[in-house]
C-alpha cells in the first residue's frame, strides 16, 4: 500500500477539501421524470428510501461500506449509502465526497485532451449520432463493442490511471478499461441500457464517478419497473454491484435546464482478447 502512495500525487493532494454532501437518493416509482417533480420528491421519497435502505438493521450505511470509506484519507468527508441488503433497491453503493474538490479540478482539466468522439450507433437499422461525446481508454486487448460498433481502448492517461489505482486501493474494485461520456449540458444524455455486453467479465462490479453538474442517474427495475433516482454530483462515486446489470437498466436523462457539463467514467471488467479468441 506504501508503495502505491508514494508517488501517487493524485492520493497526495489535500483530501481535506472534499466537501460532504446530503444524500440524494429517492425512489421514484410513480414519479415522472420532469425536473421539477424530481425536485419536489426528492426530499419526500428520499426518506423513503432512506428507510427503507436503513430498516432495520441498517440504519446507517452498512458495515461494509463504513469499512471501506474507512480506509480511506479523506474518509471523513465521505458518506456512503449501501443499497445492497435491500432487494427493492439496485444492488449499488454510492459513495458522496469520494474526490476532493482539488481532484475534480485536476481530472476536469485532464478530460480537455481526451479524444472524445460523438460515434455513430444503428439503432433498428437507422444510423444515429449519440447524444454526448465519449472515449474508450483500458489495458491492451480489452476491446468494448456497442450497438455494432467495436472500439478498441487508448492508454490510460496518467490520472485516469490513478483513480483506478485509487479505486484499488480504497475500494478493493478492479478494473482494466473505462468509458468516458462527456455530456456538454442537460440535452446530452443516456438511454436505458444495461451494461452487460459478453466481453464484460460477468458478474462484476462497475464503478461510476462523477464530476462536473449534478445529474440524475436513474435506475428501473427490469421486471417491477420500480424507478430509483440517484443524483450523481462532482466527486461522487456509484458502485454497481453483481447483479445489478442482469436485474436493472439504467440511463442518464435530459435536463434541459442544465447548462454546465458533467463527465462520466464507468471503470469496467473486461475479458482481454474477447474477440479475437
Ligand atoms: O453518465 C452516467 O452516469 C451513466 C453512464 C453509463 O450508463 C454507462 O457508461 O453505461
Amino acid at each position: 500500500m506504501a508503495i502505491f502512495q508514494h508517488g501517487f500525487d493524485f492520493g497526495d493532494l489535500d483530501m481535506a477539501s472534499s466537501a460532504p454532501s446530503s444524500s440524494k437518493l429517492s425512489s421514484e416509482s410513480s414519479l415522472a421524470h420532469s425536473a421539477s417533480s424530481q425536485t419536489l420528491d426528492v426530499q419526500h421519497a428520499n426518506s423513503v428510501a432512506q428507510q427503507d435502505v436503513a430498516a432495520p438493521s441498517q440504519s446507517a450505511p452498512s458495515q461494509s461500506a463504513k469499512k471501506q470509506s474507512g480506509k480511506n484519507q479523506s474518509a471523513k468527508n465521505q458518506s456512503a449509502t449501501d443499497c445492497q441488503a435491500n432487494p427493492l433497491l439496485p444492488p449499488v453503493t454510492f459513495i458522496e465526497g469520494f474526490l476532493s474538490a482539488k481532484q475534480q479540478q485536476l481530472l476536469m482539466k485532464d478530460v480537455e485532451d481526451y479524444p472524445l468522439e460523438r460515434v455513430e450507433i444503428e439503432v433498428y437499422g437507422k444510423k444515429h449520432l449519440i447524444p454526448r461525446t465519449q472515449a474508450w481508454f483500458g489495458d491492451s486487448g480489452c476491446d468494448y463493442q456497442f450497438s455494432k460498433i467495436r472500439i478498441s481502448p487508448l492508454p490510460w492517461p496518467r490520472l485516469l490511471g490513478q483513480l483506478r489505482d485509487k479505486l484499488r486501493l480504497e475500494h478493493h474494485f478492479d478494473s482494466n478499461a473505462v468509458l468516458v461520456n462527456y455530456y456538454a449540458n442537460g440535452h446530452d444524455c443516456m438511454g436505458w441500457h444495461s451494461d452487460d455486453e459478453a466481453e464484460i467479465v460477468r458478474g462484476s462490479a462497475i464503478a461510476s464517478v462523477t464530476l462536473g453538474a449534478r445529474r440524475d442517474f436513474v435506475a428501473r427495475h427490469k421486471h417491477h419497473h420500480t424507478k430509483v433516482n440517484f443524483a450523481l454530483g462532482s466527486g461522487d462515486l456509484l458502485i454497481m454491484h453483481a447483479g445489478m446489470q442482469q436485474t436493472w437498466q439504467h440511463g442518464l436523462p435530459k435536463r434541459l435546464k442544465i447548462s454546465e457539463p458533467r463527465v462520466n467514467f464507468t471503470f469496467r471488467h473486461i475479458i482481454p482478447h474477447f474477440y479475437s479468441r
